[in-house]
């Protein structure tokens, strides 16, 4: 057993649960300011969200520190290497912007994204994100549910999949004038995971509107799954029939399957998934089946063999 020094004790174990989030929010606030000013050179364009609700779907894991949920990313618009996206995608333009909204629905959309932002209220989901390399963060996001966008265009019986895709524009990705994926990256989920409440679309973290390199302005976040299922800067949103390509599964069929839920017994063909790394920490621990959130989601896959829809 594991006994806490003094020196260990944190803020949540001795303080009322409402003084210590207050604190928490204090604390987070100056620390965006302090990474802010800290990367001189790097693209920091937010701006704080205002009237966030706190989701009872959040964790209450320790969150990862601001400034490496912005400096540590996979972006491969921006460049392969982890520090590239923070470097690079100062480039990317987020207004004007529109989400269209179309395929198998009686009421497609072409969303502006401000109208989008004031038309869908924004709460705060504390959300485990496990990359499929075997490493880990814990990231406050700001967003929505991608259910009451879906309810508001009306699916129509055929629609069973949803296919999400990036922007697709060289001047402003450099990564996309070389061929490391089939641009633009397109990523896909079933409707009934699209529908699912843990499902959201963000807008923002750590209180701020989202860095051009998480994602900015809009991003599909699905907690379940092994990150690359969520896909950055979207400008399109389909209903289809069929089962969507995926920018991964185009790439690597046999390594990134359609479903890509996080699970600990079906191992990366080339390494294992068993455990992970949670970024600012030194040892391993264990990935938990659908990244710890089974007992939210287990029940879409009931009946389906998950290591051949991996
Ligand atoms: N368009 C696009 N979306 C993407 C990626 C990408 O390269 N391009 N990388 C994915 C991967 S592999 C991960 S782990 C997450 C990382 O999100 P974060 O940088 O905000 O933590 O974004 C995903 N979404
Ligand atoms: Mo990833």
């Amino acid at each position: 057993m594991l006994i806490k020094k003094p020196g260990e004790l944190k803020a949540a174990d001795i303080t009322p649960q409402e003084i210590y989030l207050q604190r928490r929010d204090f604390i987070r606030a100056g620390s965006v300011l302090a990474a802010e000013l800290l990367l001189p050179g790097v693209a920091q364009a937010t701006a704080r969200l205002t009237g966030i609700v706190k989701s009872r779907y959040s964790t209450s894991e320790e969150e990862t520190p601001y400034k490496d949920v912005t400096t540590y990313n996979n972006y491969y618009e921006f460049g392969t290497d982890k520090s590239d996206p923070a470097e690079n995608a100062h480039t990317l333009r987020t207004r004007p912007w529109t989400v269209s909204v179309e395929g198998a629905v009686k009421r497609p959309r072409v969303w502006d994204i401000d109208a989008l932002l004031k038309a869908f209220p924004v709460e705060e989901r504390i959300y485990r994100l496990r990359c499929v390399e075997g490493w880990s963060m814990v990231i406050p996001w700001e967003g929505f549910a991608l259910a009451s966008l879906i309810r508001q265009v009306e699916p129509s019986g055929s629609a069973r999949y949803v296919e999400f895709t990036t922007l697709h524009d060289p001047a402003q990705m450099p990564g996309q004038r070389s061929a490391v994926l089939d641009w633009p990256y397109t990523e896909g989920l079933r409707l009934d995971e699209a529908m699912h409440p843990l499902t959201i679309l963000a807008v923002g973290l750590y209180g701020q509107t989202l860095p051009n390199q998480n994602g900015a302005p809009i991003r599909v976040v699905v907690p379940w799954k092994y990150g690359f299922k969520s896909a950055k800067s979207i400008v399109r949103i389909r209903f289809v029939e069929q089962q969507p390509k995926t920018a991964w599964g185009r790439a690597a069929p046999s390594e990134y399957g359609f479903y890509s839920n996080v699970n600990p017994q079906v191992d990366h063909p080339r390494w294992s998934q068993a455990r992970e790394r949670r970024i600012g920490e030194f040892f391993k621990r264990k990935t938990e089946m659908f990244n710890g959130y089974g007992d939210q989601v287990a029940q879409l896959y009931q009946g389906m063999d998950l290591r051949k829809n991996f």
